[in-house]
């Protein structure tokens, strides 16, 4: 019998050790003994990351909705797989059992099918977080499509460039979406998206908000009347191993975002048995997951973790903030949720409001508390251990990406011995390197440098869509051998790693990884700007907020600068989302740069930071004076 539900520290050391030594019998015995497959695979493991190339389970052959769904259907049928809690606490929440879930996944998947969608094709799915969005990602997977949801927060040209670079065919979406106790016209942003997509030829819409929409004729087809005809019997198509499941864009330090590919077998296998794992979940448990499935936390451990293992799982449609700061603990107490997975950025919001909210709520269901998307600062830690976990429920810091697939470096609860801010152990089979600035691997312990991984995990991002180079450049080629992710990290005297954050151009914003490039020729569109260069800085709630140095191609710009300020942001709120706007925009006569020419961000990021009493070395700029200029006038 494989381990495969690890239940103390003693076992997880002898686990990972034995995942060490033999990673290709390690993963057979996991993958062979829970999973459904169709036929075997040939080969556990090929990879070689010069190439880069990494292939499991090869020859092997499944569907991974006959995992998450079918092969219940025998001792749960009646179990509910999906919570969905709707925006509005007074509209009824909905229970959808397994079986329900089957018939409604093969009556999308039918629809889908009857409007010429085969396997390969490629689907965008830009739906708000109602059931229909689980159900199309699984109604894709049923039929070998290849789902590319885009979170439903981007604009219409962030989708345009998405639908575009994936060559979507078809688009899911609804008549618009509840946040809060406002509305989003969702189908007035798929209709501009969509003066820039020539090749989509359907467009399926779910109605939600009943509000008025204009239906393109020949292409716009409301969902619910396709359902309800269609057949509930739908054959899994049978998928190799590596055969593509889906792409998730995510943003880059360069312009353009990257279509991350993930295949079936290898994302199937782990995130399902570190879901297991990492959040200790248990036959009758209910689990929720707060992020949107949008992102690859969502697929990972809204959908596809938790249902390959048989769970409840929450899927939530509104905002922490409504209709008051107690939401999330009211839905705990209601669904008497056993494991709690969240951001910091929620936490440190909440933690500003009144701790009435939470302790009004019965939270003695909780068993388990996550955290995911960005280092937790000591303070919110703290502050979620006290209050939501009442010091007796473990929170596990899962640090992991959306070029991982599943969560890499946590703590396992009751398992693992915990620490504030630290995401502790690699996960079974993720051997993690930190790395000096010359490509050497820091041995030992109490070290801080690059974060690296040797060898590869059922998981990893098999490459960029469309663009396999840049897979390689992104991540295969700062160190031989090794998968870079672009965050550093430290490993403190017994092991423990701590995140401390990015060392590339990507800034994390309230959970949300925004690449810095293209937010700039964001800005750089505006007809005012000459040239501009963003930073983070800490923000209370945030994380990091974004401050903006903006050139002006007239120095003596005679409109308002707030003026100018408003429409930069509307700028970016149109290209990008709202969350990517600037907090601060400093106008400059010019930027620090290098002698070849490159920004120097470290410069400029202390200056937001109000950190400049020490800014280094400056003599090696090409313009050391205009660093003066820049602190005198910071915000
Ligand atoms: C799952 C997800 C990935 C980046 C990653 C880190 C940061 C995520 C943590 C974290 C510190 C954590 N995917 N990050 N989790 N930093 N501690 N527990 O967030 O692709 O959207 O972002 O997020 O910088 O590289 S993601």
């Amino acid at each position: 019998m494989s381990n495969y539900h690890i239940k103390h520290l003693e076992e997880y050391f002898q686990v990972y050790r034995k995942a060490i030594r033999n990673p290709e019998g390690f993963w057979e015995e996991i993958a062979e003994e829970h999973f459904l497959w169709r036929k075997k695979w040939d080969k556990v493991l090929e990879w070689d990351f010069t190439k880069p190339e990494v292939k499991w389970f090869q020859g092997a052959k499944l569907n991974i909705t006959e995992n998450c769904i079918d092969r219940h259907l025998t001792i749960r049928r009646d179990k509910t797989a999906i919570i969905f809690e709707p925006n509005d606490p007074n509209e009824k929440a909905q229970h959808i059992t397994y079986g329900e879930l089957h018939e409604k996944v093969c009556k999308m998947a039918n629809v889908l099918k009857e409007n010429g969608i085969k396997k390969g094709d490629r689907v965008c799915i830009y739906l708000p977080m109602i059931p229909e969005l689980a159900i199309s990602v699984l109604a894709c997977a049923r039929i070998g499509a290849i789902h590319s949801v885009v979170f439903a927060g981007f604009s219409s040209s962030a989708l345009a460039t998405r639908i575009n670079d994936s060559d979507c065919k078809l688009v899911l979406t609804s008549d618009g979406s509840y946040r809060g106790n406002k509305t989003i016209d969702l189908k007035g942003i798929v209709d501009t998206a969509l003066d820039y997509c020539p090749d989509v030829e359907t467009v399926l819409v779910a109605k939600r908000i009943n509000s008025d929409i204009t239906m393109k004729k020949g292409r716009d087809k409301w969902l619910a009347p396709l359902l309800k005809d269609a057949s509930n019997d739908c054959p899994a198509e049978i998928m190799d191993a590596e055969d593509m499941l889906f792409i998730l864009y995510t943003s880059g330090s360069t312009g353009k975002p990257k279509g991350m590919v993930h295949t079936c077998g290898g994302y199937m296998v782990f995130t399902a048995y570190t879901f297991k794992n990492i959040f200790q979940y248990k036959k009758d448990d209910v689990y929720w997951c707060t992020a949107d499935i949008g992102w690859i936390t969502g697929h990972s451990y809204i959908v596809y973790g938790p249902l390959a293992n048989g769970a409840t799982t929450v899927m939530f449609e509104g905002v922490p903030s409504y209709p008051d700061y107690g939401r999330f603990w009211e839905i705990v107490e209601k669904h008497k949720v056993n494991q709690f997975y969240t951001a910091p950025t929620a936490i440190r919001a909440l933690a500003k409001e009144n701790l009435e909210f939470v302790e009004k709520h019965d939270l003695s269901s909780l068993k388990v508390l996550g955290t995911v998307g960005e280092p937790i600062n000591e303070d919110a830690w703290h502050w979620y251990n006290y209050n939501v976990g009442k010091n007796r429920s473990p929170i596990v810091d899962t640090w992991w990406q959306t070029e991982t697939g599943g969560i890499m470096i946590s703590p396992m609860p009751y398992v693992t011995p915990t620490i504030p801010t630290f995401a502790t152990l690699p996960f079974i089979g993720v051997q993690p390197a930190l790395m000096d600035e010359n490509g050497n691997e820091l041995e030992g312990n109490q070290v801080e440098g690059r974060l690296c991984i040797k060898f590869p995990w059922p998981s990893i991002a098999r490459t960029i869509w469309g663009n396999h180079e840049r897979y390689r450049d992104t991540y295969f080629s700062a160190y031989k051998n090794m998968y870079f992710t672009g965050d550093g990290a430290s490993r403190d005297a017994v092991g423990y790693y701590r995140i401390t954050g990015r060392v590339d151009d990507v800034i994390i914003v309230s959970g949300h990884n925004l690449g810095t490039a293209p937010i700039e020729d964001s800005i750089n569109e505006h007809p005012a700007v000459a040239e501009s260069a963003i930073v983070g800085f800490p923000h209370d709630i945030k994380g990091n907020a974004l401050y903006g140095y903006v050139i002006l191609k007239e120095a003596g710009e005679v409109r308002e600068k707030d003026d100018l300020r408003k429409e930069i942001n509307q700028q970016i709120t149109e290209h990008i989302g709202p969350i990517a706007k600037l907090d601060k925009i400093q106008f400059v006569p010019g930027l620090p740069k290098t002698r070849s020419g490159k920004i120097m961000r470290r410069i400029l990021r202390k200056i937001a930071g109000k950190d400049a009493s020490d800014l280094g070395d400056i003599s090696t700029l090409l313009n050391p004076e205009v660093v003066e200029e820049i602190k005198k006038n910071a915000l």
